[in-house]
């Protein structure tokens, strides 16, 4: 099968490199699928686009696509989405962090319950096993946890971890039916996550949590805008209740 890593970039220099080439290696360990990396970089000011179109001269699974401007997470995966199943043909996307927050390694558990038959596979924080960062301060950790229990209660989706980062995507049937466009999306930031979650569900995907251990941040400055995202969630969140997907 073939299946593309999607990788958003926003000023990830310190980590992008380091994490395509480890991410090359975890992927020669499973010959049985057809790998690509695709980094979708939002005109990144610290060159991290260079970097990209250099390991993409090297290695012909390496991808970059280049989107003007900033216009958020979920923006630049949408892109990214469209890209992976129309032009690199992917069976499978793969949601990836560019700052080592997830760990490379953990992509072969979503890869084994895709191939298991699963259409939707979270790595999930809040299954037994997985785990958000120690270092993260207290507030951070009541946030995610209790935006979680939210979540559950008010759309009555049975994922412990609706927010995760780290996730596969069956392409057939699904990539057609998701709004995979910013205009289509409740949300252009990190609560995009939210909607393409509820979609699935609503789809009637397989649906499989991991257990992951969530890592601090490798380098570089956080893109999360804690308030706007929290106000972002709530109106995805209503909006997912009021009028379904
Ligand atoms: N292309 C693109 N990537 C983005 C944008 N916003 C965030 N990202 C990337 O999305 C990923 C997740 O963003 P983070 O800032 O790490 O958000 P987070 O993991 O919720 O927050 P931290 O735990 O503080 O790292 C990173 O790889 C960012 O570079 C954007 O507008 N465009
Ligand atoms: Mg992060």
């Amino acid at each position: 099968m073939k299946i593309t890593i999607i990788i958003p970039t926003y000023n990830e220099i310190d980590t992008i490199g380091a994490l395509i080439d480890k991410l090359l290696l975890v992927c020669a360990e499973m010959p049985q699928h057809i790998f690509s990396i695709l980094v979708v970089d939002s005109n990144s000011q610290d060159g991290t686009a260079s970097l990209v179109e250099e390991k993409a001269r090297k290695h012909g699974t390496v991808h970059l696509l280049k989107q003007n401007e900033r216009r958020g997470l979920g923006s630049a995966y949408v892109l990214g989405m469209q890209y992976a199943a129309r032009r690199l043909a992917a069976d499978a996307f793969i949601e990836c962090d560019a700052d080592f927050q997830h760990d490379p390694r953990d992509i072969k558990r979503l890869i084994t319950e895709f191939d298991n038959g699963y259409d939707y596979v979270i790595g999930s924080r809040y299954v037994p096993g997985g785990s958000v960062p120690h270092e993260w301060k207290w507030y951070r950790k009541i946030i995610s946890r209790w935006s979680n229990v939210f979540i559950r209660l008010i759309l009555h989706i049975p994922i412990a971890d609706a927010t995760s980062g780290l996730k596969l995507t069956r392409v057939q049937t699904f990539s057609e039916r998701l709004p995979l466009e910013e205009r289509k999306l409740y949300s252009r930031f990190h609560a995009y996550k939210i909607h393409l979650l509820y979609c699935m569900f609503a789809y009637g995907a397989k649906i499989k949590e991991v257990p992951i251990t969530f890592h601090e941040r490798g380098n570089g400055a956080s893109k999360l805008r804690t308030i706007k995202d929290i106000a972002e969630s709530l109106k995805v969140v209503f909006l997912l209740r009021l009028k379904g997907v």
